[in-house]
């Protein structure tokens, strides 16, 4: 069988392999938590330091190749020293997204891999169109809750899991005791690859959305699912479709990620021993 074909007939099976694999090249017997950074947040890893591993995912069972500018691909292991505590952090480099139309099994793959090599929390990060009118481009925001409006889901078969505290509130109160002016939100999850119609987006402030983005929801169902407590930062940048009556770009999203990407990376130094 080919690592493709693990990959869908077993993802479980995958993920494993590839966390041995992980374990086996970085010496680490159980890191401790994974960072997944997406569009724009790839400068914020800089504030971890110097990687103590680092190789591109593809190497790994179960990776797809990159395809999209600003997602590198890399998966790096860092040590993260503070307070007397020494830990080990995970970082994947950019994600598969729903709209490459690979299936949801690539998707969630790195977090399954990730819990299995002993990841405990996983922090999730996006860039994402802001739907409420009080956001301004340039802004993180705490994901407090979602809606999936794809309607696909990681898991199959019998497996009613209870997604009250996805997003870990444990997690965002000592995220907001480091930093007072995050704000919370809820983030809806778009398949993508188009943007939303004015509409659509009308249609998600009325439900309820706060943030609108195409990652994060699948990935945080599947380390949930597999016992690890998530944090998800949406970085607002750019407003959604008919806020502002300006069209979307790619080049928006990337240069308000790396403006607010060092102050992000500094607070997840700060922040991330206390979690544990
Ligand atoms: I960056 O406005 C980014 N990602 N669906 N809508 C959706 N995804 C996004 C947007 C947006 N901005």
């Amino acid at each position: 069988m080919t690592q493709s074909e693990l990959l869908y007939s077993d993802p479980m099976a995958a993920a494993t392999a590839a966390a041995h694999e992980i374990i086996e090249r970085t010496g680490v017997a159980a890191h401790d938590i994974a960072l997944v950074m997406g569009s724009g947040w790839v400068g914020a890893v800089d504030a971890l330091g110097t990687p103590a591993y680092e190789c591109n995912a593809e190497e790994l069972v179960g990776f797809l190749p990159p395809t999209v500018e600003g997602h590198s691909g890399k998966v790096r292991s860092y040590i993260i020293e503070s307070e007397g505590k020494e830990l080990r952090a995970l970082v994947f480099l950019g994600r598969t997204h729903l709209y490459e139309g690979k299936g949801v099994e690539p998707v969630v793959h790195s977090v399954r891999a990730a819990v299995k090599a002993g990841c405990k929390i996983i922090i999730l990060t996006n860039a994402c169109g802001g739907i409420n009118l009080k956001y301004s481009v340039g802004q993180p925001v705490l994901i407090r809750d979602h809606i999936s409006l794809t309607a696909v889901s990681p898991l199959s078969g019998a497996t009613f899991v209870d997604l009250t505290d996805l997003y870990s509130k444990r997690i965002r109160a000592i995220v907001k005791a480091e930093d007072s002016t995050l704000d919370e939100g809820v983030y809806a999850h778009w398949r993508g690859p188009t943007y939303e119609t004015p509409a659509e987006i009308l249609m998600m402030r009325t439900m309820g959305a706060d943030l609108v983005g195409m990652s994060t929801v699948p990935e945080a169902i599947a380390a949930h699912a597999l016992g690890a407590e998530i944090l998800g930062i949406s970085l607002v940048t750019n407003a959604a479709a008919g806020v502002t009556g300006e069209k979307l770009n790619h080049e928006e999203v990337i240069a308000a990620g790396k403006a607010a990407a060092e102050r992000m990376g500094a607070l997840l130094k700060r922040v991330i021993p206390k979690l544990f």
